[in-house]
């Protein structure tokens, strides 16, 4: 781009973003057209990179309803990568590979399996992913893993983040449809907690439906580690969303519907919900001592209301709350208002005292400034400054946390210093490295749940719209717009030096251990790609190689009716030559990374000749990098 050209797209993108602000700054003296061109003009230069240019941020997020994550380059907000998790994916073969089979049923509940297997299905074909986050020490991210929960169907993933696939996820016993989830922050992941959003009867066998004192709600702490629950609390109330402190002692987690009712009126009809805090070490005391039942093979706990102050206690918030965020300065936690302008402050170092008989519930709570209509979320700039999304407003109110803090004391300050208008209607708001010690206030990015004529129209079903906000400005202007599918709910932003995936597998990765363990039984060594193709019974297990642009067989002769598995070790050692085994007319096909090694089951029920081609572009001979099958008629 010439420099004349540079500059006059800036001026251009300027003044688009001079207007979205404009009414906020009417009045303010500040000339804002100028102001807002000139911040454009700087945050450009790192949110248009050129080609080649690498982003320094990695985003990962989640995509709602898709039920994948995706990896995002920040501030270029390119999307690099899917990374199927919940859903289904016709690319990798995510939900058909042995490998993928394996994470997705191994972790799901008996009852489950059986449901399932009525209906011809191992799994669940979609997901509802809401909140990804990564793993932390000491406070911050860690680069080992991220965590997922899937509110659909009630489930909890793990994706490794040294080759970015899943390689966990749990069906959670006892709890209805995970949606709040975040990981301990100190000392370390640690427990990953997650909130149980619908309730449910305790026993939920089909005989009770209108005693809806019989519902309870079950919030989950399991180790990140093993994937493995450790033990669950009974609460009052539902959960939405949650978050822990940075010392490691408590958890956090908002209600909405604290009043246990099952439609709208009754869900909105008391002005005051509550906050659940979580005291760790009392319930792992508890569960040392035996004060617990046995649930589905998990250590229940009983944190109802008044049933046991030492394991919960209950803050009274108004009103309908959302999103609980606590800031890096380590003492304070933001819970979001919703259908109150609020947002209510409470103070970690005052919540011990909490846990005493009769003390006061809202005694922790030190500031509650009025931001606006809808607050949903905030994040944080590591400098005293807090972004709340403001849904009903359609901004993105910064605030100052001290002074509302002074206020809430009765001094008059006005913690309030902008708001700049985004399109349209934020759900979460995410700034760079903002949940974590390291927040570096330099972006925003702003999900919004509708684009309505932000872009060119694609029919009824519009995308959403995902804006970037350069917060180093204390106008905050919006200096991108970006189209997404379904639907991040929430993102987090990582510096790049914390993650370092790898470019080429490691032959003793242990997501094919199955395979290897088969191929040693079969005589079979993986790792030297020989070819074989053994007979056992009904079952015939097919042994191959690639290398670009051939697979090692050039064709294998079944029976109708055997159960065949293709294992196939990708022998490229070079980065970036991903094969693919696409089996035509077998609604199969599956993605061979670098030293990968991939296995696929099926019924050779289909007589005739089916070639099997590469579907990853590799190499310049790639379409005819293919071979044949031969299915025998019975
Ligand atoms: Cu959409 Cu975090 Cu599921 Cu808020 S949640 S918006
Ligand atoms: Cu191998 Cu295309
Ligand atoms: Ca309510």
């Amino acid at each position: 781009m010439s420099e004349r050209f540079k500059n006059l797209v800036m001026t251009r993108r300027g003044m688009l973003g001079a207007t979205a602000t404009g009414a906020v700054l009417a009045g303010t003296g500040i000339g804002s057209t100028l102001m807002s061109a000139k911040t454009a003009e700087a945050a450009g230069s790192s949110v248009n990179l050129a080609p080649g240019e690498l982003d320094d941020y990695y985003g990962f997020w989640s995509s709602g309803q898709s039920g994948e994550m995706r990896i995002m380059g920040f501030p270029s907000m390119r999307e690099l990568m899917r990374v199927p998790v919940f859903n289904r994916c016709s690319a990798t073969g995510w939900g058909q590979t042995n490998e993928s089979l394996k994470v997705l049923t191994e972790g799901q509940l008996p009852e489950t399996n059986e449901f399932l297997a009525k209906r011809g299905r191992k799994t669940y074909e979609n997901g509802d992913l809401h909140h990804p986050h990564m793993s932390f020490t000491d406070g911050t991210y860690d680069g080992r893993y991220l965590f997922m929960n899937d509110k659909a169907n009630t489930r909890v993933a793990r994706v490794r983040c040294d080759i970015m696939k899943c390689d966990k996820m749990i069906e959670i016993p006892n709890a209805g449809d995970i949606h709040g989830l975040r990981p301990q922050k100190y000392p370390r992941t640690g427990y990953v907690f997650a909130n149980g959003e619908h309730e449910i009867p305790l026993v939920n066998d089909g005989s009770i439906l209108d005693s809806p004192e019989e519902y309870v709600n079950i919030f989950t702490a399991i180790d990140g580690d093993t994937m493995e629950i450790s033990w669950q609390v009974i609460v009052s109330g539902n959960l939405d969303n949650v978050d822990a402190d940075y010392q490691g002692k408590y958890a956090f987690a908002t209600s909405y519907n604290s009043e246990m009712g099952v439609n709208l009126a009754q869900m909105t009809e008391a002005l005051m919900d509550h906050v659940v805090v979580f005291n760790i070490a009392e319930i792992e005391a508890g569960v040392a001592a035996g004060d617990y039942q046995e649930l589905q093979g998990v250590k229940v706990l009983d944190g109802r209301k008044g049933k046991n102050k030492k394991y919960t206690r209950y803050i009274p918030v108004p009103n309908n709350p959302h999103g609980v965020n606590t800031a890096p300065d380590k003492k304070h936690v933001m819970i979001n208002g919703k259908l109150s302008p609020t947002v209510t402050i409470i103070d970690v170092d005052k919540v011990a005292p909490l846990f005493d008989a009769d003390a006061d519930e809202r005694s922790c709570i030190v500031g509650v400034p009025e931001l606006g209509l809808g607050p949903l979320h905030t994040a944080f700039d590591g400098k005293g400054y807090a972004y709340t999304t403001l849904f009903l407003d359609s901004q993105i109110v910064k605030w100052d946390i001290d002074k509302a803090i002074r206020a809430y004391a009765g001094e008059d300050v006005n913690p309030i210093l902008h708001k700049t208008d985004v399109q349209y209607q934020p759900g979460h708001n995410h700034t760079s490295m903002g949940e974590t010690l390291e927040a570096d206030g330099n972006w925003l990015v702003s999900l919004n749940k509708f684009s309505k004529d932000r872009f060119i129209n694609v029919g009824p079903l519009k995308p959403e719209n995902e804006q970037l906000l350069d917060i180093t400005d204390p106008l905050m202007p919006v200096v991108h717009d970006g189209p997404t599918f379904a639907e991040p709910h929430d993102c987090i932003i990582v510096r790049r030096d914390i993650v370092n995936p790898v470019n080429i597998y490691e032959r003793d990765d242990p997501k094919w251990a199955d395979a290897t363990a088969q191929a040693a039984a079969d005589g079979v060594d993986l790792d030297w790609g020989n070819d074989e193709l053994i007979r056992d019974g009904n079952k015939v297990r097919v042994y191959m190689s690639s290398v670009a642009p051939e697979f090692s067989m050039e064709k294998f002769t079944v029976k109708q009716g055997e159960e065949v598995t293709v294992y196939i070790t990708n022998m490229d050692d070079v980065e970036d030559v991903t094969h693919g085994f696409c089996l035509s007319n077998y609604g199969i096909a599956m993605e061979i990374s670098p030293q990968e090694t991939s296995s696929v089951t099926f019924t050779a029920d289909r007589p005739g000749v089916h070639w099997f081609y590469c579907q990853w572009f590799c190499h310049a001979l790639h379409m005819e990098m293919r071979g044949r099958m031969l299915v025998e008629p019975a």
